[in-house]
């Protein structure tokens, strides 16, 4: 692959347009701190653009009027008016002054309302006699308070209206990158990356970009991601080096991605006081492993006080932990724990453990089992600084799952939801699939039943969310520039999981397509509308069917092969024969995984009358000829899928066509590449699942259909 021109980087959802509304006022910029000198960075970049202008910290009383003012509620706002009593203030200081001044007492009113503050990270936006007033407590706050300007574009700038509080419902907000720094023999630079080379890492070297990881901060400042961590899970042996020799190549990023509030985890492995340290064991509970963590943990900090911790794969597909040693994983969490706790660091510490080397003979391991079995017990027994981070589904980030049992199962552990932003099983970024509804889905899903906390919520009082990046050194950033729209939508989601996906689509679509170039911008948001909102369930009809999951080429995971993994370790089956499909999960009959699920769910999922049809084939073994809810057959069921689905391709690829004068031509000629591989994908999907069921079952199709 030819190196990419790092000045011809597609701007994603920072176009300078998107500054315009902001480039044009007369801005002044209150407080101190590097986020501060950011956000005056940013603005100053945009006044100069577009003719505004930018004043930091004035202490004249003659300023000239602004119409846009950035502040900590700390600093002295414009010429220091009188301190403003409850209601609207009766100054005689500038427009300025008395929009700030006005803001700051609709603030505290509507604070001493809910009782909270704005935080660490919350902003409030006001506008008043025409100025518009961001503040915030901290200095992250008025970052985001100015992104969240740049979103509202011109409408920040109408008419009057109150104070409206903006705060984080998730503390923190990660990204892992599975960026190898060597390039991997199998998995490459990225494992399971589908947009290019890392942006951090070439050829085992830091690959030393700044612009390009610069303006990566920013994008993702942009949507409140507040944390990543730049390398792979699998960690090798280069790889492992970053914790001690290599740590200034982490130092550096961190220093790249401070100024936008992101702060730097690694992921390290387990193994390492032997492989890094020379010691004989890396047992959790011996007092040595236990200095060497504490020692090299201090050495860390030193060179990046504020690195935020570390992340950890253990026990897991062939990574080191502590079962080596007799221990269980809250062993091996407290440990590292232990070493973080005096800098306030955490770990990170993955549930995704399971048997991988499973004999496909034996009926009774149930991977979906798996996690829950290993970290229920474990239950209170972790360090406040460990987060268990969760996949979001019992397997491994199907397109349709249900929801993991261990997020409702560990009322005493801090846990993050970890989803994947990078697609995978979900068409590798050659297919548009906009993930946003599902995610929102699962979000929204109260384990408890319909009264009770949702996933959003156990995130949000423990350790937030996590994705695992789709970002590479392609111009477009991640290969299918539509791919876009799941990292902006991913970081939208853990600030406000409430936000819809369709109104996230809009904030994306407003801010990515400048307005300029829309010849008609009702056609060009439609359009992207008709193609991307549904795009999930289209790609899960021409699938795996069902809830069923995988069906794809091992390995590379792309493309359909229905017995690919049926016979395989991996534990990840189907089970078809000549009379039905799926997996029996249930307790009468089954591995008994519904019961890892709390009532509702543990009877929902038990009985095929009450279980969701789109999670039938995860939860039951039924017959082609099962009637479902939507009352069709099983068999028919997936004909009618595929058939449908692969015509839903053919639609977006005559709807994209309609944009060729709409968007930038080299967006139009990589998405119309991307989707004529959609479109082929997906029909050989179609044809081998129908022509497989068809074969095993013997069930014509009921309109009588081409199925090989
Ligand atoms: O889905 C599997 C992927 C592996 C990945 C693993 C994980 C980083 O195929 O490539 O390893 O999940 O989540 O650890």
């Amino acid at each position: 692959m030819s190196t990419p021109d790092p000045t011809d980087v597609h701007p994603a959802w920072l176009p300078d347009e998107a500054w315009r509304a902001i480039g044009v006022r007369r801005i002044l910029v209150r407080g101190e701190g590097t986020l501060v000198d950011t956000v005056q960075a940013e603005v100053e970049r945009a006044t100069h653009r577009y003719g505004g202008a930018v004043w930091r910290n004035p202490t004249d009383v003659d300023l000239p009027s602004a119409d846009l003012v950035l502040a900590l509620t700390g600093a002295p706002p414009p010429d220091s008016p009188p301190a403003p009593e409850p209601g609207p203030p009766e100054t005689s200081g500038t427009l300025a002054s008395t929009a700030v001044a006005t803001a700051k007492a609709q603030l505290d009113t509507a604070t001493a309302q809910v009782g909270e503050s704005l935080g660490a990270e919350g902003f409030v936006v006001a506008r008043h006699a025409g100025v518009t007033v961001v503040l915030a407590d901290a200095p992250a706050g008025l970052l985001y308070g100015l992104f969240e300007l740049v979103r509202l574009g011109a409408a920040g700038f109408g008419p009057t209206h109150p104070v409206r509080v903006h705060r984080p419902a998730m503390a923190r907000r990660m990204l892992d990158h599975w960026d190898n720094v060597d390039v991997h023999p199998v998995m490459g630079q990225v494992e399971r990356g589908y947009a290019g080379g890392s942006i951090f890492w070439r050829d085992g070297r830091p690959r030393g970009d700044v612009a390009r990881v610069t303006a990566y901060a920013r994008l993702l400042a942009a949507c409140g991601i507040n944390a990543v961590s730049v390398n792979n899970v699998n960690v090798h042996a280069t790889e492992a080096q970053l914790l001690t020799e290599r740590l200034d190549d982490v130092a550096e990023l961190a220093d790249l991605l401070r100024p936008y509030a992101i702060r730097v985890h690694l992921a390290v492995t387990f193994a390492a006081p032997v492989v890094l340290g020379g010691l004989p064991t890396a047992d959790p509970l011996d007092p040595a492993v236990r200095d060497w963590w504490a020692e090299t943990t201090a050495r860390v900090y030193a060179r990046i006080p504020d690195f935020g911790g570390y992340l950890v794969k253990a026990d897991s597909e062939g990574q080191p932990g502590p079962f080596s040693y007799g221990r269980d994983h809250a062993d091996g969490a407290n440990l590292l724990a232990e070493a973080l706790a005096p800098y306030g660091g955490v770990v990170h510490w993955r549930a995704f453990v399971y048997n991988h080397r499973q004999d496909w003979r034996d009926r009774s391991t149930d991977r979906a089992r798996a996690a829950y079995d290993h970290f229920a017990p474990l239950d209170g027994r972790f360090r406040d600084n460990v987060i268990v981070q969760v996949k979001h589904g019992p397997m491994d980030f199907q397109t349709r799952e249900p929801v993991s049992p261990v997020i409702a199962a560990m009322p005493g552990t801090r846990l993050a939801v970890e989803f994947q932003v990078t697609q995978e099983y979900t068409g590798q970024q050659r297919h548009v699939c906009y993930l946003a509804p599902w995610w929102s889905e699962i979000l929204r899903f109260a384990p408890w039943g319909d009264d009770g906390r949702t996933v959003a919520d156990v995130a949000a009082d423990g350790g937030g969310l996590v994705a695992v990046s789709n970002v590479g050194d392609d111009r477009f950033w991640t290969g299918h520039p539509l791919a876009q729209a799941n990292l902006y939508a991913f970081g939208r989601l853990c600030w406000n999981p409430r936000l819809g996906p369709q109104a996230v689509l809009d904030e994306w679509i407003d801010l990515t397509f400048a307005p300029d170039t829309r010849v008609d911008p009702d056609l060009l948001r439609r359009t992207l509308h008709e193609i991307m909102d549904d795009s999930w369930r289209t790609y899960e009809r021409y699938t795996a069917p069902l809830g069923v999951g995988f069906m794809v080429r091992p390995g590379h995971h792309y493309g359909p092969d229905v017995d690919g993994y049926e016979y395989t370790p991996w534990g990840t089956y189907h089970f078809a024969d000549r009379d039905g499909v799926g997996v029996d999960r249930t307790r009468a009959t089954g591995t008994g995984f519904t019961g890892q699920y709390p009532p509702p769910f543990a009877e929902r999922y038990e009985s095929v009358e009450t279980c969701p049809d789109e999670l039938l084939l995860f939860f039951h073994h039924v017959p082609y000829g099962h009637l479902l809810h939507s009352g069709s057959t099983v068999i028919q069921h997936i004909y009618d899928t595929h058939f449908e689905g692969v015509r839903e391709v053919e639609a977006m690829c005559r709807r994209w066509e309609w944009l060729a004068r709409l968007v930038d031509p080299a967006v139009h000629a990589r998405v119309t590449e991307r989707l004529a591989e959609q479109l082929r994908c997906a029909r050989e999907w179609r044809d081998q699942v129908n022509a497989y069921f068809h074969r095993k079952s013997g069930i014509p199709d009921a309109h009588s259909r081409m199925l090989h």
